[in-house]
């Protein structure tokens, strides 16, 4: 356990470091005063949570300090953890809807170089490590560097991939996958697509596409539809998001990149204003770099002990 706790806190780092920690330090040893709002203020927007959580926050501690009668505040801290836990979604483990469902059909979207592909690969093994039969499907048949790289992990982590050709149709290969994925028995399909600007309206209708023959191939599919986001953004994801929400019916977010993010506080933005609920988060490179996003963890993480 001790070991997991240290993939948030160190996956957390950049986060923790640029401003949370400088909220743990304010808070630390002063007295209530105006000097102390207002740089709770300063702090909390530079942290990515967005102006509108940030004032928020800092009201509802005012009202606290009030009700409570704190003048220390350093008891401020506890009410602050928690103002940040109530804007966190908790999110639930998909392999327990997963497990009613065969084969649950995973779409993973995404802008250029966002994480989908590795974020594919991470999950296909965590499925796999858990017991299920996985398959993983490229549906970037944009570059044959996007397909070897599928392959590679494929291979690596002994996971079947399908592919299609370099230049072929990728709603094609997504059909492919589904009905190979029902012919085989497995329990769970990852389909990868090729990156594309949210505002190219071309890809974007091509991304429907790949949708809407995933449904045609197997009714219900895909069951989730899931956008990753680099998480050294910040709240620059924000749009992407909606414009990819609105276009294929995005049902949960992946934060990637956290560890090289210094602004992990866009969680809160994410969950504020896309209405959609953090399901993993990308802790690392490597294949075991992913956590189901704990919203304990990732305050704790954030603020430090
Ligand atoms: N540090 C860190 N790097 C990550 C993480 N996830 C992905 N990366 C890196 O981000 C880069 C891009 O990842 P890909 O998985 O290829 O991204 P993609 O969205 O598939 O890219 P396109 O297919 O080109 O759109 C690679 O160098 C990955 O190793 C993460 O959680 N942490
Ligand atoms: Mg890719």
């Amino acid at each position: 356990m001790a070991d997991f706790f240290s993939k948030w806190l160190d996956g957390l780092d950049k986060t923790r470091k640029a401003t949370f920690s400088k909220i743990a330090t304010a808070l630390g040893a002063n007295e209530i005063d105006d000097y102390l709002w207002d740089d709770l203020d300063a702090i909390l927007i530079q942290s990515d949570l967005g102006v509108d959580t940030s004032q928020e926050i800092i009201d509802s501690l005012k009202n606290i300090a009030i009700e409570e009668s704190l003048y220390k505040s350093s008891d401020l801290i506890q009410h602050f953890k928690k103002e940040l836990l109530a804007r966190l979604s908790k999110t639930e483990d998909p392999l327990i809807e997963a497990a009613n469902i065969k084969p649950y059909v995973i779409l993973m979207v995404g802008v250029n170089g966002s994480g989908k592909t590795t974020t594919t690969a991470k999950l296909a093994k965590k499925y796999s490590d858990a017991g299920r039969k996985v398959m993983v499907a490229a549906g970037d048949t944009y570059r044959a560097a996007g397909i070897d790289q599928l392959q590679v992990w494929g291979d690596r982590l002994n996971i079947p991939v399908i592919i299609g050709k370099e230049g072929g149709d990728s709603a094609a290969v997504a059909y492919d996958a589904v009905q190979a994925a029902v012919a085989r028995g497995m329990d769970i399909l990852i389909i990868d697509t090729a990156g594309r600007l949210h505002s190219r309206f071309n890809l974007m209708e091509e991304l429907k596409k790949v949708h809407r023959v995933i449904g045609k191939a197997l009714e219900g599919a895909p069951h989730a539809v899931w956008i990753v986001l680099d998480a050294t953004t910040g709240q620059n994801a924000l749009s992407q998001a909606k414009a990819f929400k609105e276009t294929v019916k995005v049902n949960g977010v992946i934060l990637a990149k956290l560890d090289s993010s210094a602004k992990g506080g866009m969680a809160f933005a994410v969950n504020r204003e896309l209405d959609l609920p953090i399901i993993y988060a990308g802790l690392g490179e490597k294949p075991d770099d992913i956590e189901l996003f704990n919203h304990e963890s990732f305050v704790d993480g954030i603020i430090g002990d």
